[in-house]
């Protein structure tokens, strides 16, 4: 088997690691996250930094999330304002940009990250949330990482954490889905797929753009949910597969779907409700932003399957290394 498919059937274990990281770090320090942060990393770290930084913003706070090289070099071009603290998101915590991006702005660090690391050295304040891959792609660390963080922003604002332990569970309900989703991919020999999300789930649809490239070598497209009827949904027609990611759809999706259906693509919803979709997993209920966790591993499973369809191996991606130091 596949590394990155175990790695992805162990999201519930990377719930847990990211919990007792949680933990042990308010254990240790009498730190509350500020309101004014900024948010960077590279790649899935980059598109990790995207939600924290709604996160933040939804409790109250303004978070603005950055890849690192526009944080290096063009951050005169974006809304920082004066954050109160960086986070620095890198699973290795050795990417050469996540680890120059340290020193961008002049206020505290904070790193996350799954080992002690040159980040978590150079950092004021580090989450390392143990949820270590073989494989060159990150899979379970990216909700890991996220529920570690959110939970100590929850803790920050004064507000109620989630029980680690039903969220665990919960992305093990989600990943019975897996037989599902390799029938799909064995099913329909889709010739493009385009990711669709709002809110929190479209850094969710831009992850998934990045898996499908990375482990299935896959052109793949992500666009904000209903964005993609002004002219990018031109490319769908009975080749397409549409992954409609959304929490409690209403009749605009509905809307969509059937507009999809009607170009010839076939649509897969995933969300609390089917949209009349060709295909449909059911997402358990969680409190937004919390949710996000339950959408990863289904995107995962997707590139994967679509990986090893194509005959390729997703554990080492063409021309990807696992730390990209230069
Ligand atoms: C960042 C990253 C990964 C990508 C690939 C190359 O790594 O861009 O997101 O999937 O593995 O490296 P890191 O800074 O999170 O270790």
């Amino acid at each position: 088997m596949h590394a990155t498919l175990r790695e992805i059937r162990r999201t519930p274990e990377g719930i847990i690691k990211a919990q007792k990281a949680f933990e042990d770090f308010i254990a240790n320090h009498d730190f509350l996250l500020p309101r004014e942060v900024v948010y960077t990393g590279c790649g899935s770290s980059h598109f990790l930094s995207q939600p924290l930084a709604m996160a933040t913003t939804r409790l109250g706070g303004r978070g603005v999330a950055l890849p690192c090289s526009e944080l290096l070099y063009a951050k005169e071009n974006y809304p920082i304002g004066k954050p109160e603290l960086l986070v620095a998101i890198s699973r290795s915590g050795e990417t050469t940009e996540a680890i120059r991006a340290l020193e961008s702005l002049d206020v505290p660090k904070f790193g996350i990250t799954a080992y002690e690391s040159t980040l978590s050295r150079k950092a004021d304040y580090s989450l390392i949330v143990p949820a270590h891959e073989e494989s060159v792609v990150m899979t379970h660390s990216f909700p890991a990482f996220y529920f570690a963080y959110l939970q100590l922003l929850l803790h920050s604002f004064g507000k109620e954490t989630h029980d680690a332990g039903l969220v665990s569970e919960l992305t093990g309900e989600v990943l019975k889905s897996e037989g599902y989703i390799r029938e799909l991919v064995d099913g329909f020999d889709f010739r493009n797929v385009i990711f669709l999300g709002s809110g929190i789930l479209y850094p969710v649809a831009l992850e998934a753009m990045l898996k499908m490239k990375e482990m299935a070598l896959f052109w793949s497209e992500a666009y904000p949910t209903f964005e993609v009827r002004h002219g990018f949904k031109s490319i769908a027609d009975k080749g397409t597969l549409v992954v409609l990611l959304v929490e409690r759809p209403f009749d605009w999706h509905e809307k969509l779907t059937k507009e999809f259906q009607s170009q010839g693509a076939k649509v897969l919803t995933v969300g609390r409700k089917d949209t009349g979709a060709d295909y449909f997993i059911e997402v358990p209920e969680l409190a937004p932003p919390g949710n996000l966790v339950l959408y990863t591993s289904v995107i995962q499973l997707l590139a994967y399957y679509k990986a090893v369809e194509r005959g390729l191996n997703p554990d080492s991606p063409r021309f990807l290394s696992k730390v990209v130091k230069w």
